[in-house]
């Protein structure tokens, strides 16, 4: 049985719908490779495909479980255990065999996982059955034709495709994925990655469609102007409170976030171990989408 939206609220820093409650999170940095290219994302995902060699920068299942030992000694207001990344925790199989290991070792850590939606649709019941108990899916945008502004290509089942085609499919797999994980008692929350240049008016239907599917929470992210979007501005203070107060006539908004690191252990946007926890710091890019 996956935990409550209330429990949630009360447990988990990344669902406190009011004031923060101070509680922690451990990332995971277990899924080294992803099957989308988003434009503000500087990793190669040819790169990293063609080199699975790369595994010095994640670390393995194994490596997750003492982590989480180690880090819920060090620090007890760590309360769940996430991963977001570096790449996809849907891409591999790495994500979800370490949240069966977790539901064994360590019962009352609320699994938390965050993915790009791309195969949600397909591995719905392995998300279900691993126990994640809240999953955050990135949908930058429901029309094909604004998310092909922001995402570039897909890698679909081994077929690399690019534009409105790749849009349509992962936007179809987003949301029947989210429907289902929702239907099977996970608490969603959406993230939007706000480019004022591309999706400011289209928050609203970003909302409006992503609760209609069973999404519980949502969390407006500002770009970090890099990469392929370089040239687009960072989303201003007034910006944020207004496509957040159009969000709020849908869906309950999180509005704490703090644009984590795939590899961060402690308060998000507070007091960090992750250097007594990690020996090696992820060579990896911001991963802010992917909370
Ligand atoms: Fe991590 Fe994300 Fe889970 Fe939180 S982060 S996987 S939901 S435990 Fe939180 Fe960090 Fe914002 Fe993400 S503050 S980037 S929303
Ligand atoms: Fe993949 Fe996430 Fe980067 Fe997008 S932001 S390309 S989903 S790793």
């Amino acid at each position: 049985m996956s935990v409550t939206i209330e429990e949630l609220r009360s447990r988990h820093p990344c669902f406190a719908l009011g004031a923060k409650n101070n509680n922690g999170r451990i990332h995971l940095p277990v899924s080294p490779g992803c099957n989308i290219g988003c434009r503000f994302c500087k990793r190669d995902i040819n790169d990293t495909e063609e080199r699975p060699g790369v595994s010095s920068e994640i670390i393995t299942p194994d490596e997750a479980l003492a982590a989480i030992e180690k880090a819920t000694e060090l620090m007890p207001e760590i309360q769940v255990a996430g991963v977001a990344g570096p790449g996809d925790t849907l891409a591999t199989s790495y994500a979800l065999e370490t949240f069966r290991r977790i539901k064994e070792r360590f019962p009352n850590i609320i699994k938390c996982m965050s993915t790009n939606g791309l195969m949600l649709s397909e591995l719905a019941q392995e998300v279900i059955d691993a126990g994640i108990d809240s999953l955050t899916v990135t949908v930058n945008a429901v029309d094909p034709v604004i998310l092909a502004q922001i995402c570039e290509f897909i890698i679909w089942h081994g077929k690399s495709i690019e534009g409105v085609d790749a849009a349509k499919i992962l936007i179809e797999n987003q949301l029947e994925g989210i429907r289902k994980v929702s239907a099977g008692g996970v608490t969603v929350k959406v993230n939007t990655v706000l480019i004022p240049e591309i999706n400011k008016d289209h928050v609203r239907e970003v909302a409006k469609t992503v609760s209609a599917c069973g999404a519980s929470v949502y969390n407006i992210i500002p770009l970090i102007p890099q990469h392929k979007l370089s040239h687009c501005t960072e989303p201003s203070c007034e910006l944020l409170y207004e496509v957040r107060k159009e969000a709020e006539e849908y869906i309950r908004v999180f509005r704490h976030c703090a644009r984590c690191r795939a590899d961060a252990v402690g308060l998000p946007g507070g007091k960090d171990i992750s250097k007594q926890i990690y020996l090696r710091e992820i060579k990896s890019e911001n991963t802010f989408s992917h909370g």
